[in-house]
């Protein structure tokens, strides 16, 4: 948490604000703009540029082909990849005035020759061939003539890339654009991460976590990637500090394919996946757009556009919301597209690309689009996680299964899926979405807006017979000639257990904790909205809030980043991280460099945890919400919640369940069955979901994926690289909203 500057200079709007965060409380009836009941428009100033909302009913669905990726894909072994502000016709075309027939202003990445897009033109990577990408950020920010930075207001009150060391002003920032890729699921070395103070910008500043590989210019880093690991859906974003979400709302995302031999991605792949044209990447994202088609992100300068909430604490962070959703659905770089397909299998890979929304997926028949939970039309074969093929395929959208399981991805999850057109020619489906808001007991989105993704026609012809590999005969996907070795199993998915003689090293118990706004706060009737989430209750530089006093248990970072790391696995080990999630709602965790199997998830009696959390805190002064809903120094009772202090106990010290973290320990409160994961989580991952009221349990190890049980041990290092060296790594909320208010930690394995 950063100091507040003295004085507010939005002093003049108090009064507005305080309506704001009255009307912020109205949770429920503000979300009720999603489902159509957007409040009259009034003309506001914005902060840096005014922009009156376009209400994502009022754009045409369905008229924009889907931009595809196939045929087109970068495949080579050395690129340069840049960071630009371009123009796209996100929107229809009809939907621009004059002034912006060039369509809407984003940032995206252009990849070797290829045009500048968003999402930026996929990257195919082949196992063993390195990658080598040079990084060109060439962001211009707001005074730099920006028709972008303008849109996407940074609040400095966040602990951010900062280059201009104006951290904890109220002011808007108007400098060069920090900026950072990182390539999400790779297993590759810290130095080419791409972690949240890796960031460089387009003037040549650069964050302590700055590293290259090669020698470069001021505005650039570049990266090998080694590629040592079998085929998956990876996905490159931007990470910089305090920014991932504004950077890649204005489209920093691409898509990473890594192949190997059996999936080769041309149509001649032992597997017989489907191949180009019938695999096709589908990034999934919300979006809203004012009325000249041009990015909206809500900074609560003008109530019209505050689709969910307005800045919840304004004294505290006067920008920043806890969870932003868009009122427009966009489908690689288009709002609500089109496409046409033959009647035979195609092969998606699905991203949610979405800052926080999740998605629940299926496709139904167009004429039943707009109903709630519209009956599924053909079943979804998953054949991958995100970090690669599952064994065998898992049916998901069974027609007619009343409780068959729909797609579902948290934020930053990908899936592979298989689906049979066969039998639907002349049919036209809809790709829709029934994720509550606020996933997952928020309202669920309205069937004829955020409720649709996109359309497919199956009214192509047939263009050959259909030799590809039929899901639905469950025919494995490794295993035996021609396949991919079986997954090396760390947890039974069917079991929800240890996989037999897997040796766990160390177990830590971890909590997900929310502090909303201080109950005598501004408005003093009651708790707003969320001041800060926190993973373990510890801040991004794992010092105790407001204070040079760093977590008990806690190391220094050995590259100078300023920061302290509680989590510190030796490679080679093998660990369970035990999440509890103590909060109302989801969230997504992801860990940097290694995949990690879905152990299981249990119940647990949160209030009566919490309350024996709450009791081991000491008391003492802490930065915190003031009474007036600034930060200062907060004097806390012993017996009570310090956010940002860390965990109550010493970090090291094992709990009663033997358990690292500094956290009471769980197994007294857990209740229920322990519950295995779903069938479409029985692979490696990357990402999972947390779900409110349960400890979410992962068994990671750190160790390439395809290294066998027996094949190493803690210390004993399996990487073509050293993972203990470099700027290091981190673990992070992937609602990125929440990841740029302190929902992050630094880790880093030791030899
Ligand atoms: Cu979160």
């Amino acid at each position: 948490m950063s100091e507040k500057a003295s004085g507010d200079p939005f002093g003049s709007e108090q009064l507005s604000r305080r309506r704001l965060l009255l009307a912020g409380c109205l949770g429920a009836a503000s979300i009720t703009a999603l489902n159509g009941l957007i409040s009259p428009q009034r003309a506001a100033a914005s902060v840096l540029q005014p922009q009156t909302p376009l209400p994502g009913a009022k754009i045409p669905k369905y008229v924009t082909a889907l931009p595809t990726f196939g045929g087109n894909r970068v495949d080579a072994s050395s690129m340069t990849t840049s960071f630009v502000e371009f123009a796209q016709h996100v929107l229809p075309p009809s939907m621009y005035p004059d002034a912006y027939s060039d369509g809407t202003w984003v940032w995206g990445y252009q990849v070797a020759d290829r045009p500048a897009s968003w999402p930026g033109c996929t990257v195919e990577a082949r196992e063993g061939r390195p990658t080598t990408v040079r990084y060109v950020n060439k962001l211009p920010g707001v005074d730099a003539g920006s028709r972008v930075a303008p849109l996407l207001t940074v609040d400095q009150t966040l602990h951010w890339a900062d280059p201009l060391n104006q951290m904890g002003s109220f002011e808007p920032y108007r400098g060069p654009i920090p900026a950072v890729a990182h390539l999400h699921g790779g297993e590759v070395p810290s130095t080419v991460d791409g972690g949240p103070q890796a960031w460089f910008t387009s003037a040549g500043q650069r964050g302590s976590g700055y590293a290259t590989s090669d020698p470069a210019a001021p505005n650039e880093a570049v990266y090998r990637y080694p590629n040592a690991q079998p085929a998956a859906t990876l996905w490159f974003h931007d990470h910089a500090l305090g920014v991932t979400r504004l950077n890649v709302f204005g489209g920093l995302a691409a898509f990473y394919l890594v192949r190997d031999r059996y999936d080769t991605g041309r149509s001649d792949n032992p597997l017989r996946l489907p191949a180009d044209p019938y695999e096709i990447e589908l990034a999934i994202q919300d979006r809203q757009f004012d009325t000249n088609g041009q990015l909206l992100f809500p900074d609560g300068s003008n109530p019209a556009a505050d689709l969910v909430i307005p800045p919840q604490n304004p004294h505290a962070h006067p920008f920043w919301i806890s969870t932003y959703l868009g009122d427009a659905m966009v489908v690689n770089g288009r709002t609500w597209p089109v496409l046409t397909v033959e009647p035979r299998r195609y092969r998606f890979r699905f991203l949610n690309g979405c800052n926080a929304r999740y998605l629940s997926m299926s496709l139904t028949d167009a004429p039943n689009a707009d109903w709630p939970n519209a009956p599924s039309a053909v079943p979804f074969w998953q054949i991958g996680t995100d970090s690669g093929l599952l064994d065998a395929p898992a049916e998901l959208n069974t027609p007619g299964q009343a409780n068959a399981l729909p797609l579902n991805l948290a934020p930053a999850e990908r899936a592979d899926v298989i689906i049979d057109f066969s039998g639907l020619a002349g049919t036209s489906l809809i790709l829709t979405n029934t994720a509550a808001h606020s996933f997952p007991v928020g309202p669920p989105p309205n069937p004829s807006l955020d409720g649709q993704l996109m359309r497919i026609d199956v009214t192509l012809p047939l263009s050959g017979r259909d030799t590809t590999y039929d899901p639905a005969t469950g025919a494995p996907l490794r295993g035996g000639p021609g396949r991919p070795a079986p997954i090396v199993r760390l947890a039974d998915p069917g079991s929800g257990q240890v996989a037999p003689d897997v040796r766990v090293h160390a177990n830590r118990q971890l909590v997900l904790n929310e502090q909303d706004t201080a109950p005598c706060a501004v408005p003093p009737d009651g708790n707003c909205g969320t001041l800060i989430a926190l993973v373990n209750n510890s801040l991004w530089t794992g010092l105790r809030a407001g204070t040079t006093t760093p977590i008990e248990g806690s190391r220094r970072d050995r590259y100078g980043q300023g920061l302290w790391l509680t989590e510190q696995p030796r490679v080679g080990a093998t660990e369970i991280w035990e999440i509890l999630n103590t909060s109302d709602f989801a969230h997504p965790i992801h860990l940097h460099l290694v995949s990690f199997q879905v152990l299981n998830r249990q119940g647990i009696k949160v209030n009566d945890y919490l309350d024996a959390w709450a009791a081991e805190f000491p008391g003492g002064t802490y930065e915190g919400q003031l009474c007036d809903g600034t930060l200062g120094e907060v004097v806390y009772q012993p017996g009570t919640v310090i956010p940002g202090y860390g965990p109550p106990r010493d970090y090291l010290t094992p709990n009663a369940d033997g358990a690292l973290g500094g956290n009471p320990a769980f197994s007294r409160f857990l209740t229920g069955p322990v519950l295995p994961p779903d069938p479409s989580e029985a692979g490696w991952k990357d990402t999972v979901n947390t779900n409110p009221g349960q400890v979410t349990r992962v068994i990671a190890r750190w160790a390439p994926s395809t290294t066998e049980v027996a094949a190493v041990v803690p210390g004993e290092n399996r990487y073509p690289f050293d993972p203990t060296e470099g700027p290091g790594y981190v673990w992070h909320c992937h609602i990125i909203d929440h990841e740029d208010n302190e929902m992050m930690r630094p880790y880093a394995p030791t030899p």
